[in-house]
């Protein structure tokens, strides 16, 4: 005999409802004519729709007002129940109601039709499991990969997510074979618009700035918050002639728009441009990038320098000593800050004993001596400070070259003049503080106090 046929005794019924009572899921039984001939007390505190009253009503997805993911009504076309009595279709659908306290409650609801012996639809059963705690857990990760991806202040991708993609793509472009550029964008003179606007409007800039490139960067390509006012682009599929022609259009139109925020003052970026070369890493590329955007700072700022714009090419040797940093050696010295002559109206051995006294009152380190060139470094802290400056102090290194010199007429004179020509070069002493804000007003600061202990005057 089949337990089909076998007819409830009342000790089945008495299990089957209790288990249907104790049961945490909610269980709805609605039969084919559409009636609901089961509601369990799950259901009743998830919705806050009783049994009692259920149990009398046909079945309706507004009795429910069952919502999809969007909180949208779900209408009787499109109630997963009514498909399952007429279509035999079983679901497994993420949808809200809301309970009785007017609170929205995220259900996990499985559909399944109920056939008879004969293979025809009897009716449906629904089971509702809470899914909040899932849905919060979902957000959860979602808000926790976002943190992790996202800078907090732009909503660009952030240095972390920059790097991966940046590795992952140089790899994939080279492996076919297609073009792949990098823009790395800085604002320009942005400290200054710190202490002119105020932190907060420093702020709004850098947003107004990452929207822009928003803007600008195409589905397929990442804008990234590189650090502090530094941002990169990433173009894929993109040449430096294309990209090149991108970053120019972003400066302009950076340089166009005015902020109400810096009380309708316009700002400037600079920007380097490098294409991905064979037998690149992200490295490279990044640091063609970054040469490329020091150029542009040094031509004046608001500009757009390509790397392939006569940066130096390694030989062989470099790169095999000095990998990567082929160039930062190849380009020492840092570029200057100053480089001006001046003469004193004193013999080059009183010129040399004039500087002994700058040297100690300085603390200065003589990092070279020939015959006639000195090399100093000046610790940041013995250099002249402009007032309200926040830089931490930037080491100087001084090169000194001094030539004796007579005039020809002089020579000729009884008791002629000698004089040291001094050529004075200053600049800062790594490469990265170049691009301090202060960095040229303390130079000139430390140039005039070296003039007058030398108790020189400009060289005409
Ligand atoms: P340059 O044209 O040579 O790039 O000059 P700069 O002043 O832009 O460059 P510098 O590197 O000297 O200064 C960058 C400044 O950016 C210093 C810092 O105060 C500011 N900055 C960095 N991050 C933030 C930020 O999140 N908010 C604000 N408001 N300022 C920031
Ligand atoms: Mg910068
Ligand atoms: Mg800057």
């Amino acid at each position: 005999m089949s337990c089909a046929g076998r007819l409830p005794t009342p000790e089945g019924i008495l299990f089957h409802d209790h288990l249907l009572g104790s049961m945490p899921d909610g269980i709805v039984f609605v039969d084919s004519e559409f009636r609901i001939v089961k509601w369990n007390r799950a259901m009743e505190l998830l919705t806050g729709i009783s049994a009692e009253y259920a149990e009398q009503q046909r079945w309706d997805p507004a009795v429910l007002q069952l919502r999809d993911e969007r909180f949208k009504l779900i209408s009787a076309a499109r109630c997963p129940v009514i498909r399952a009595i007429r279509q035999g279709t079983k679901t497994h659908q993420h949808v809200l109601v809301t309970n009785s306290k007017r609170d929205k409650v995220s259900l996990d609801a499985w559909v399944m039709p109920v056939r008879g012996t004969d293979g025809a639809i009897r009716g449906a059963t629904l089971q509702m499991q809470d899914a909040s705690f899932r849905v919060s857990l979902e957000a959860r990760v979602q808000q926790l990969n976002e943190k992790a991806t996202r800078d907090s202040l732009t909503g660009i991708a952030n240095r972390a997510e920059f790097d991966g993609a940046h590795q992952r793509w140089v790899a994939g472009h080279l492996q076919r074979g297609s073009a792949y550029s990098l823009i790395i964008c800085d604002l320009d003179y942005f400290k200054r618009i710190n202490d002119m606007h105020g932190h907060q409007a420093g702020d709004e800039a850098l947003i107004a700035f990452a929207t822009l490139l928003r803007k600008y960067c195409h589905n397929a390509d990442l804008v990234a918050r590189y650090g502090g006012e530094e941002f990169v682009m990433l173009c894929c599929d993109c040449d430096r002639i294309a990209a090149t022609g991108r970053a120019e259009r972003i400066r302009e139109a950076w340089a166009g728009q005015s902020h109400a925020m810096l009380n309708g003052r316009s700002l400037t970026a600079s920007f380097g441009v490098a294409q991905l070369r064979a037998g690149d890493t992200g490295e490279t590329m990044l640091r063609r990038a970054d040469w490329a955007l020091l150029q542009a700072k040094s031509r004046g700022r608001n500009a757009v320098v390509s790397s392939d714009e006569g940066m130096p090419e390694p030989d062989a040797k470099d790169q095999q000593h000095n990998g990567w940093l082929w160039w930062w050696r190849r380009s020492r010295p840092v570029p200057h800050l100053l480089q001006r002559h001046v003469v004193t109206l004193v013999p080059l051995r009183l010129a040399a004993e004039k500087l002994r006294g700058f040297v100690i009152d300085h603390a200065a380190e003589i990092r070279e001596v020939a015959e006639q060139r000195v090399v100093l470094e000046i610790a940041g802290k013995n250099v002249p400070r402009i007032r309200h400056s926040t830089d931490r102090p930037t080491p100087f290194l001084v090169e000194l070259n001094l030539v004796e010199v007579t005039d020809d007429h002089d020579r000729c004179a009884r008791g002629a003049q000698l004089r040291t020509v001094v050529q004075i070069t200053i600049r800062p002493k790594r490469h990265r503080d170049r691009r301090r804000d202060t960095a040229d007003e303390r130079a000139r600061e430390l140039f005039l106090r070296l003039k007058s202990y030398l108790m020189a005057r400009d060289d005409s």
